[in-house]
């Protein structure tokens, strides 16, 4: 298995690599490539020392399979060049999502849909990934029909400069702002774009990507995504209206049976999911399960993750995994 990982000097990258070694994936070349004011620097794996390669030379190797976790632009330009000349893309970034002809895979959920033919496979967005693995389970049962989110994203989402900067502002020291404001000390309403629709693209992301992994438009989502100061894990307050009423127990019997889940439920002993016990797992984490009084059918929840891990790094390596498994590469 030749494997090149695009990115590899970013903090999803580094990630990854730790990933592939704690789950010893099956690799017989490793590829690590960067962009081109990358190319030279060593990178350690397993105990070797890997000089990182330019895209060019990466796609001419002919890998079985690219990850890549280096930003959209890289994505459109570059994964098309990899997966005509054979090699089986698998992209962090949002470019290829939405593409009606690209599959969107949380494998615990739908990797069941993928085949031979699909060259570049999108890897949802990390707090899409955390949501829906708590979800699908019970919209399976009790089918949803409308889910209002607020997200509490750590500053790991914007990357190393953002967690540099907000270490340097909590250590009083001036460093290069990677935000408007000192992130130390606030929550911020604004993680990526704004849209036209007043909606950030974080938060688009949330509404649009659930869909297609659960394969049903019959139901919607509205989020909020914010911006504190965490160095790691995202967490999410979840509202879920049902078609159907539900059982409380059901529910919770639902979670902890769901590969991937583990819910931490106890307010009598301040039992509930942060982002501390979250970080450097690869489950997603479930707890504050309270029936919505206000409202028929519906189900409040906390849910929290490693968004680099389950979040980025370990749902992609998953789906390497299962293309491997299933003899697709
Ligand atoms: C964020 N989900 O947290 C986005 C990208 N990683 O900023």
């Amino acid at each position: 298995m030749k494997l090149a990982l695009v990115g590899a000097t970013g903090m999803v990258g580094e990630v990854m690599l730790k990933v592939l070694k704690e789950r010893n994936f099956p690799i017989d070349e490793l590829l690590l490539v960067a962009s081109e004011k990358s190319i030279g620097k060593k990178l350690e794996f397993n105990g070797k020392k890997y000089e990182v390669i330019g895209l060019a030379e990466a796609v001419a190797a002919k890998p079985n399979i690219a990850i890549f976790s280096a930003g959209g632009s890289t994505s459109l330009e570059w994964a098309p060049k990899f997966a005509a000349a054979g090699t089986t893309v698998i992209d962090n970034s949002s470019a290829w999502r939405m593409e009606a002809d690209k599959k969107l895979i949380v494998p615990e959920i739908n990797a069941h849909l993928l085949t031979k033919d699909d060259k570049i496979i999108a890897n949802p967005n990390c707090s899409t990934i955390q949501l829906v693995m708590a979800l699908a389970p019970l919209h399976k049962k009790y089918k949803m029909k409308r889910v209002v989110v607020s997200t509490y994203q750590s500053v790991s989402g914007t990357g190393l400069k953002a967690v540099q900067q907000m270490e340097n502002e909590m250590a009083g020291v001036k460093g290069e702002m990677a935000y408007p404001y000192q992130i130390h000390k606030n929550a911020l309403p604004h993680c990526d774009v704004f849209e036209d629709n007043g909606y950030t693209k974080e938060e688009m992301k949330l509404a649009r990507e659930p869909q297609k992994i659960l394969d049903d438009s019959s139901f919607s989502v509205t989020a909020t995504a914010v911006r504190i100061p965490t160095a790691g894990g995202h967490s999410e307050a979840v509202n879920v209206q049902f078609e159907r009423d539900f059982d409380l127990a059901d529910i919770r019997r639902i979670l902890h049976e769901t590969p991937g889940i583990v819910v931490q439920d106890n307010p009598q002993t301040n039992t509930y999911p942060m982002p501390i016990y979250a970080n450097d797992k690869d489950d997603v984490f479930v707890g504050r399960i309270r029936r919505d009084e206000t409202q028929q059918n519906t189900l409040n929840m906390w849910i929290v993750s490693d968004n680099l891990r389950k979040g980025a790094a370990t749902n992609a390596i998953q789906i390497a995994e299962y293309l491997v498994s299933k003899d697709l590469v």
